[in-house]
């Protein structure tokens, strides 16, 4: 479907990215609420003007000085994060030398065997939740399946296009979550730790820009970034960006 679609479209990329999901639907790693989930957030990119807000930045930091001096960092991945950023993700993990758990909502063996696929074609090496072997307490949905030796025992954990529940069992849990969100008045940008309000294929990047950026800063210089940083103001920030950029375009 993409050879239809002229790179010079003004909307090329919102179209290639509807593209990888159809044909990740296709392939069997999305499921088909995900197209769903992926028009909510295209429909609140387009009110941030489809770019990286000035709100995401500050998050972006503070997720990547978290993740830095995490001890058990884990970045967890689902059907839409996987066909929209695989490479990306599988980067991110390997430069902190994180470990890649899928975790599903809509939870398939054979949706599981083509996510990992996808994700070693990639360059992932070891990846888990083919085999969870433990459950995230008070969590009814499949999401509650993880490994011991992943989401189990992390003490910090990225999730993305994600259900608020998942997001409130963790932080009960005692872990530290990164939640990347274009809602940012959704249950999950509410509850995280840290919310990136940006789309999933250019704040990826950006993270790990930022990760190699302060990759060899002093430990106590990383948890100052982390104590300073303040979620609900950016959220605020975020939903103001969103006002101003419907004043903007209401008045052109
Ligand atoms: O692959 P599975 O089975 O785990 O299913 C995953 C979905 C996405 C179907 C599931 O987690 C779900 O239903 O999610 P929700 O509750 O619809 O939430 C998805 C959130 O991600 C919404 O707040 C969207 O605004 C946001 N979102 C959608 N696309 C993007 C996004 N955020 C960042 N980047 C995107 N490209």
């Amino acid at each position: 479907m993409l050879k239809m679609i002229p790179k010079s479209h003004p909307r090329y990329s919102s179209l290639r990215q509807r593209d990888l999901l159809l044909e990740g639907y296709k392939a069997g790693a999305t499921s088909i609420a995900g197209l769903i989930a992926f028009g909510r957030g295209e429909a609140f990119d387009y009110l941030l003007g489809e770019k990286t807000p000035k709100s995401a930045l500050p998050a972006i930091e503070a997720s990547a000085a978290l993740l830095l001096t995490a001890e058990k960092p884990v970045i967890s991945v689902n059907g839409n994060t996987t066909v929209l950023c695989p490479r990306e993700l599988v980067e991110l993990a390997s430069t902190l030398g994180a470990k890649l758990e899928i975790n599903l909502f809509y939870r398939t063996e054979e949706r599981i065997k083509v996510i990992e696929t996808l994700l070693r074609r990639n360059g992932a090496d070891k990846v888990y939740g083919a085999r969870p072997d433990t459950e995230v307490a008070g969590l009814e949905s499949e999401r509650r399946r993880v490994d011991s030796k992943g989401i189990a025992s992390a003490d910090v954990v990225f999730v993305a296009l994600e259900d608020g529940d998942r997001t409130e069992a963790l932080v009960k849990s005692g872990k530290k979550v990164i939640a990347l969100d274009l809602n940012p008045l959704s249950r999950t940008a509410k509850t995280a730790d840290i919310t990136i309000v940006d789309n999933i294929i250019r704040a990826v990047p950006l993270l790990i820009e930022t990760v190699k950026k302060l990759k060899h800063t002093d430990k106590a210089e990383l948890e100052k970034i982390v104590s300073n940083y303040d979620n609900q103001k950016i959220l605020k920030s975020a939903v103001t960006e969103i006002q101003r950029s419907l004043k903007k375009s209401s008045t052109q």
